[in-house]
């Protein structure tokens, strides 16, 4: 499974240069709107900087689907992307592996086939004996760089490959499955891979749209003392990009903001450059623009509405109302003016004395009490008790790491 030598990259030096890519998250929706356009817009811009920058190879490192059993819309998109892929001439090797919110088999559906258009996409770790991971080895001038693919994992999966005891959690799985690989340290190593990174203790920075950032206690930290081997770490699972422990151990973050939490990120490709063994890998962003942009708006109705320009604004808006006075059907004058409003607040003296009233009454709810609350106050009426037996379920297996 060696890839090729690219041709074309004469005119930027002859050493390794990468993109790194993660949480796509096609078929994703934002509150209640779809996103279909604002990802294919982005594909397609991502495709665009390949061609413009011939990189030597594309890597993407977890959460393609945004749910395990994406819709058809969501498989068009990644298709249709795919298939842009294979269209670029000389090709560029593209290798996936599977994120959290992935469903393994269906991920792997074609991959062998793909893999002669050098698409290499791996779902799962080893999980007998035999089994390895999956090594993708490019070259350039200074030699062999040899990529490998750490899907992501929990320590059931490959518990029964070790001595009793051995794997306890994610940090001692995912140890455990890069020291049994023989990863020759002369050469130059990158991994891809899809866990929560910690460097001794010290976490990474959340956002709203990661369900790690809604667990308390952040279980499954991976501490970055296990990536020793590798001269450049291509994470995903975190949604703003950031390194961490040191700069080389990376999160590309997401191309779109997926929350207003990250109204501030400028999301980026993540343009690695490595030379020889042992001189510092380089990575820049490569900016990415959005169709529509994702930030929260702050001011009295008549400010709101006259930010939002002539025509209408089609950005996704979070919008806090800060008049004093009672106005009349704000929300549907705002409509006139802002094509996707995700939510519309009230900041005044009445809403903050409400505000400090509810936090005197209500402690911190335990969670099942909490989404009851949310619930009855979205919907106007209590759970059904079907509907809150579901939710137990979930609550459970979110507690439980099973999300
Ligand atoms: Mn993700």
């Amino acid at each position: 499974m060696h890839g090729k030598m690219c041709a074309g990259r004469e005119q930027f030096g002859d050493f390794m240069r990468f993109f790194h890519i993660s949480d796509l998250h096609i078929g994703k929706q934002l509150y209640y709107y779809s996103l279909r356009d604002s990802q294919q817009a982005i594909l397609h811009e991502i495709i665009d900087k390949v061609r413009e920058y011939r990189p030597d190879a594309v890597l993407v490192a977890g959460d393609i689907y945004d749910k395990a059993a994406p819709s058809g819309e969501a498989y068009e998109l990644f298709d249709a992307f795919l298939n842009q892929f294979a269209d670029i001439v000389p090709a560029v090797p593209l290798l996936i592996i599977a994120g959290n919110h992935d469903n393994a088999l269906r991920l792997k559906y074609a991959s062998a086939f793909l893999e002669r258009h050098q698409i290499y996409i791996s779902v799962l770790p080893p999980v007998e004996e035999e089994e390895y991971l999956k090594k993708v080895t490019l070259r350039d001038k200074y030699g062999e760089v040899n990529f490998y693919l750490l899907p992501y994992m929990r320590p059931g999966y490959v518990r029964h490959l070790f001595a009793e005891g051995a794997v306890r959690d994610e940090n001692s799985a995912v140890a455990a499955v890069l020291a049994r690989e023989a990863i020759d340290t002369s050469k130059r190593n990158v991994l891809l891979s899809h866990q929560f990174y910690v460097a001794g203790g010290r976490r990474p920075e959340t956002c709203d749209s990661e369900i790690t950032a809604i667990l308390a206690g952040g279980i499954g930290g991976v501490d970055v003392s296990c990536l020793k081997p590798f001269d450049y770490a291509a994470l995903g699972h975190i949604h703003g990009a950031q390194s961490v422990g040191e700069p080389h151990i990376r999160y590309s973050g997401t191309p779109l903001k997926y929350s207003v939490s990250e109204e501030r990120h400028q999301k980026a490709i993540t343009l690695v450059t490595m030379e020889e063994k042992g001189a510092p890998v380089r990575w820049e962003p490569i900016p990415l623009k959005p169709l529509y942009d994702v930030y929260s708006i702050q001011g009295t109705l008549r400010d709101v509405i006259d930010r939002a320009g002539k025509g209408v604004c089609d950005d996704f808006v979070s919008i806090t109302l800060t008049d004093e006075e009672s106005l009349y059907r704000p929300k549907d004058q705002l409509s006139e003016h802002y094509a996707h409003i995700l939510e519309v607040k009230v900041d005044n003296r009445r809403s903050r004395e409400q505000l400090a009233q509810d936090s005197c009454e209500t402690e911190s709810l335990e969670p099942m009490a909490a989404f009851r609350d949310f619930y009855q106050q979205m919907n106007g009426e209590p759970l059904s008790e079907e509907q809150e037996n579901v939710m137990r379920r979930v609550i459970a297996d979110v507690a439980s790491g099973e999300v």
